[in-house]
């Protein structure tokens, strides 16, 4: 409603597109808080409910991977338009137009993320893995990796893997005097960019390795006050399963392999060619409906009971 106050707004006066500006920004800060309250809400249905319930946790796995790519979607509209019409252009970076760099230098926007993440482990543990890095450019040996990309997306999610491995790496290496290092290889192709973080931090069981996307079984209650230098390594956020939405935005996936007892390979993979970077949306429409009505319905495989309130044997006992 904001928004379409502007209609019947000339866009050739310019104390229009400041104002117009400035309601988009009160807009986007109003809802800077979102992810943490939509986590408070997952908190306070599993308090009034009870703890896991697999069709509970399929729809809300549903509704909000929707709800955050649209979220991601509009934000990204927002501080475009604003970056642009602010005239922000930052030197070190003449191919960035917005938040959108022609030429992102992914290694180099892997290094910061890891940069980063090696400060907060090293504030935490007083320690972290090293960074090995290795690149290969199929198409051109000699040239640099880059894509047309969001460095701030790529940041983000880079940055998260790196937190996980780094807390995997330390926590499984308690005992030694000597960390192995986190080694990435970003390798480019004719289609896909693929940037793999490999630990050895001990990996997690098959079986839970979804789990590590689910936004019902990742919502722990935040840390008080008292724990704060505890909060960001130890947090068990949002950190993967919305990393998976920024690569899945652009087409792209994120993977995780782990091998229990040895460590977890991350894999990003995003598109090489801008021209298949394009914007992947949620439709509304009868099969969106169908998804949450689907959980009601009887499973097709018989499936030994491994846990109680498992999706298939909710949906037999319908
Ligand atoms: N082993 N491997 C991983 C984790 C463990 C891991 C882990 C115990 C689990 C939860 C967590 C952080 C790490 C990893 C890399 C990953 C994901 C998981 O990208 O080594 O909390 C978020």
């Amino acid at each position: 409603m904001e928004i379409l106050e502007f209609l019947d707004k000339s866009p050739d006066d310019h104390r229009v597109l400041e104002m117009f500006v400035e309601v988009l920004e009160s807009i986007r800060n109003r809802h800077n808080e979102v992810v943490p309250t939509m986590a408070q809400g997952i908190i306070e249905f599993k308090d009034a409910f009870g703890q896991q319930d697999a069709v509970t946790d399929h729809n809300i796995q549903y509704f909000l991977d929707r709800f955050y790519t649209s979220r991601i979607s509009i934000r990204m509209l927002i501080n475009q338009h604003t970056l642009v019409f602010n005239g922000n252009t930052n030197p070190a970076h003449p191919n960035t137009i917005g938040c959108i760099d022609s030429i992102c230098d992914v290694p180099d926007v892997a290094r910061d993320a890891y940069e980063s993440a090696k400060l907060l482990c090293e504030q935490y543990y007083l320690g972290a893995p090293e960074l090995e890095l290795r690149q290969m450019n199929a198409n051109n040996s000699r040239e640099l990796i880059h894509i047309s990309y969001v460095p701030s997306h790529l940041y983000h999610m880079l940055f998260e893997l790196f937190k996980n491995a780094m807390r995997a790496t330390i926590e499984n290496h308690v005992a030694s005097s000597t960390l192995p290092p986190i080694k990435v290889i970003v390798a480019l192709g004719g289609e896909d960019l693929s940037i793999k973080m490999s630990d050895r931090g001990g990996g997690v069981p098959f079986r839970k390795t979804e789990r590590l996307f689910s936004y019902m079984y990742s919502t722990a209650p935040r840390p008080s006050i008292g724990d704060k230098h505890r909060a960001p390594l130890a947090g068990f956020g949002y950190g993967l399963p919305i990393s998976r939405l920024y690569t899945r935005y652009f087409q792209g996936d994120l993977k995780l392999y782990s091998m229990e007892g040895h460590g977890t390979d991350a894999v990003i993979h995003l598109k090489a060619l801008s021209t298949d970077s394009v914007e992947r949306l949620p439709v509304f429409n009868k099969t969106a409906l169908r998804q949450y009505k689907l959980s009601l319905e009887a499973d097709d495989w018989c499936v030994p009971s491994k846990e109680p309130l498992d999706l298939a044997v909710y949906r037999a006992s319908k």
